[in-house]
C-alpha cells in the first residue's frame, strides 16, 4: 500500500486495563495545547464499519464460537477498512493519528496468545498494512495481573478479556519480543508506576516527537 504520510502516526499498546485509554486522553490533552491538529482512533474499530466487525470480536455472547482464523482475519478486516478510510487519509491531509492499538497488537493476541506463526501474521501486514508504519508506538508493560486487577471492577469482559493468565502472559512476551525487534520506534513504559509517573514520561516522549517532526 502506497503511503503519502504526512501527518504522525503514533499507537498505543499493552495488556489489557494498563492504561492505553487513560494515555490516550492525555496525548489527547498535551497536543490540544501543543496546537497540533490530530485525531485519536483505536482498533478493532475506527470507521463505522470497522467498529461493527469489532462488536462482532468482542462480544462475549457470540451465537457461535469464532474460531482463531476467524479472529485473525476480522482484525485485518476491521484494520484494511480503518486505514484506507480513517489513517491514510487523516495523514495525508497533515493530522497526527492516536490509535489505540494497531497491528502490534495482532502479533502479541493472535500470535502470542493464540499462537498463529508469525510469518503467517506478517503475510496479512504486508498485504493489508504494508508501509504504513507508526513513526513512534508506546507500550505500556506490567504483568497481566496488574491490569485485570485494574479492570475488575467492570461490570462485563469482552470475549477475549475472558482469556486466563497464560494467554496474557504470552501476549506480553510477545510485544516485547516486537519491542527488542525495533527499539528505535518501541517505547516502552514501565506500567507498574503510579499514574503522574507514566504520564511525565509519556510527556518526554511527546517532546521529542514534536521536536522531531513537527518542526520539519
Ligand atoms: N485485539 C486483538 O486481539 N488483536 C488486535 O489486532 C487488536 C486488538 C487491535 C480490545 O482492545 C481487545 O482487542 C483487546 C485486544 C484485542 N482484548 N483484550 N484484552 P481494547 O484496547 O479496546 O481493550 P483493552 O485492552 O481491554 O483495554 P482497556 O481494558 O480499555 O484498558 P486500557 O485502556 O489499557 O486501560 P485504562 O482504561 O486506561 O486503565 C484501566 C484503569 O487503570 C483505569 O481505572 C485507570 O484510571 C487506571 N490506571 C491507568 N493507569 C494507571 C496507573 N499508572 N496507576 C494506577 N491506575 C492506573
Amino acid at each position: 500500500m502506497q503511503q503519502s504520510q504526512r501527518g504522525v502516526f503514533l499507537t498505543l499498546e499493552g495488556g489489557e486495563g494498563l492504561g492505553k485509554s487513560t494515555a490516550v486522553k492525555f496525548i489527547q490533552q498535551y497536543l490540544q495545547q501543543a496546537q497540533i491538529d490530530f485525531i485519536t482512533t483505536r482498533e478493532p474499530g475506527g470507521t463505522p464499519v470497522a467498529e461493527q466487525i469489532r462488536q462482532l470480536l468482542l462480544n462475549p455472547n457470540v451465537a457461535e464460537e469464532i474460531t482463531p482464523v476467524t479472529e485473525l482475519l476480522l482484525m485485518f478486516a476491521s484494520r484494511s477498512q480503518h486505514i484506507v478510510n480513517l489513517i491514510l487519509p487523516a495523514l495525508a491531509a497533515g493530522k497526527w493519528v492516536i490509535c489505540d492499538r494497531f497491528v502490534d497488537a495482532s502479533y502479541a493476541y493472535q500470535g502470542g496468545g493464540r499462537g498463529f506463526d508469525t510469518q503467517q501474521i506478517k503475510q496479512l501486514d504486508d498485504w493489508i498494512v504494508g508501509e504504513l508504519r507508526p513513526q513512534v508506538t508506546i507500550l505500556l508493560d506490567a504483568p497481566p495481573q496488574l491490569g485485570m486487577a485494574r479492570a475488575k471492577n467492570r461490570s462485563m469482559h469482552d470475549r477475549i478479556e475472558q482469556e486466563k493468565l497464560d494467554f496474557f502472559e504470552r501476549v506480553r512476551t510477545a510485544y516485547l519480543v516486537r519491542a527488542k525487534g525495533e527499539p528505535d520506534r518501541f517505547k516502552i513504559i514501565d506500567a507498574t508506576k503510579p499514574l503522574a509517573a507514566v504520564q511525565a514520561e509519556i510527556k518526554m516522549i511527546m517532546d521529542n516527537i514534536v521536536g522531531q517532526y513537527n518542526e520539519k
